[in-house]
């Protein structure tokens, strides 16, 4: 019988077509645009160093993708390239980073045959089709952008475990799909509910490691915002991004949004898994920060986004005109109140001027930001920027420091020389 290969099979099982998606990463650089590239730390072909120690970093590209920087080939680990933040607003699909934590990861799925369940403290259980999900009334679509809990970690001092990050573990996405609620009041929720678990199509290598599965409480699950998402960017969900389906969560850590996502449950009572009840915890105080060395005596489980920003037009090193007039360019994100302000400083943070705001996409989106900067004289000069959210929070301008190295948020400084 002949065997025909479904798109959606990834070539992990195929050492032929898996070398070659390997091969790809010789030809990493040469696939940015030449004044991308002379951004870039391109260290080698198809290398790049992140600005931190043991930051040297293969670009490789899997399937789906373009070339991304390498953290772990099993389960993949990838980072967006920082250029790609400086080329629009929204993140292509295919340079979107990867996190996985088991390396059981689905590689052929039939969306056809797929099926999310919902049940538990519920009237009625259901299993629903990707088709049933697009009948259940008009799709949704917002902008919001994702980010890895540890993303930037490889700055953290002192160093601290986990996947040492730089600044490309997050995203901006138009994300379409149904409101959870509307699946939520289909099934029924019985009284009592409490919270509701998320689980996927991925499990761990080992029999007794504990599955990748997340909860959220019940009124954050039905505020209307969390959805069941199938589309990224107006297409299909890249395989490895969580396709079919995912859990968006918006303005939430990339944590609580749950790719492959076929299985959830009410719960009567708060969920006790590992992912919720040891790991992604944050101390439980106002700056989710302790003492650097020292961990927190109280945990709460990770929620929001801090509020950042970045100058994406140039890079720490670049060198300027002495003289001449630049436009700098960047983003600011939070957690959803949206970017009021954002502040740029040429003298190391003593002095602020107004950045430009670029349109706003929905209040969970990256902001574009513009200001001109022109070096009056030839020499060193250490640029900031600073957002403010609605809600009047900022950026701390020394690092804050936790043990698992979450939720950076300092404020970014880019030295350039003027010449
Ligand atoms: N099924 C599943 N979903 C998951 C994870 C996982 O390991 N398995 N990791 C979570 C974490 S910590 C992050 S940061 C995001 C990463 O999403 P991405 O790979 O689409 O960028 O997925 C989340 N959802
Ligand atoms: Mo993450």
């Amino acid at each position: 019988m002949k065997r025909s290969v479904s798109p959606r099979e990834l070539p992990y099982g195929n050492r032929r077509r898996w070398l070659k998606a390997l091969g790809a990463a010789g030809a990493g650089a040469g696939l940015l645009s030449p004044s991308v590239r002379a951004l870039a730390a391109v260290t080698a072909p198809g290398e790049v160093t992140l600005p931190f120690g043991n930051g040297t970093r293969e670009l490789v590209a899997f399937p789906q993708k373009r070339p991304l920087i390498l953290f772990t080939t099993r389960p993949p680990q990838l980072e967006t390239p920082f250029e790609v933040f400086n080329d629009g607003l929204i993140t292509p699909n295919d340079a979107f980073f990867v996190r996985y934590h088991w390396s059981g990861i689905p590689t052929n799925i039939n969306p056809d045959a797929f099926r999310v369940k919902v049940s538990g403290h519920v009237d009625t259980s259901l299993e629903l089709s990707l088709a049933d999900l697009r009948q259940m009334g008009d799709p949704v679509s917002l902008v919001a952008v994702h980010q890895c809990s540890g993303n930037s970690r490889g700055f953290v001092t002192p160093r601290v475990g986990g996947g040492q990050l730089g600044n490309g573990a997050m995203g901006n996405a138009k994300w379409t799909g149904v409101p959870l609620k509307r699946v939520l009041e289909k099934a029924g929720l019985k009284p009592g509910a409490v919270q509701i678990s998320f689980n996927g199509l991925d499990n761990p290598p080992l029999p007794g490691s504990p599955d990748f599965v997340k909860a959220l409480d019940i009124d954050h699950a039905t505020d209307g915002e969390v959805m069941l998402a199938w589309a990224m960017n107006d297409q299909d969900l890249p395989m490895l991004n969580g396709y079919p389906l995912r859990l968006v969560v918006p303005g939430y850590y990339g944590t609580y949004w749950v790719k492959h996502v076929n299985d959830i449950q009410v719960l009567d009572k708060a969920f006790g898994g590992f992912w919720m009840s040891t790991a992604y915890r944050i101390p439980a105080n106002a700056c989710a920060c302790t003492p650097p060395g020292k961990g927190p005596a109280k945990t709460v489980p990770i929620g929001r986004f801090n509020v950042r920003s970045f100058i994406t037009s140039v890079q720490d090193g670049a060198r300027l005109e002495a003289g001449r007039q630049v436009v700098l360019r960047g983003i600011a994100f939070d957690g959803g109140q949206g970017i009021a302000e954002v502040n740029i400083s040429s003298d190391g943070g003593k002095t602020w001027q107004a950045a430009r705001l670029g349109e706003e996409l929905g209040r969970y989106s990256f902001r574009e930001w513009k200001a001109n900067f022109r070096p009056p004289a030839k020499g060193g000069y250490e640029l900031r920027v600073r957002a403010v959210n609605r809600a009047g929070q900022s950026q701390p301008m020394e690092a804050l420091w936790n043990p698992a190295g979450y939720m950076r948020n300092v404020v970014e400084t880019v030295r350039v020389t003027a010449v």
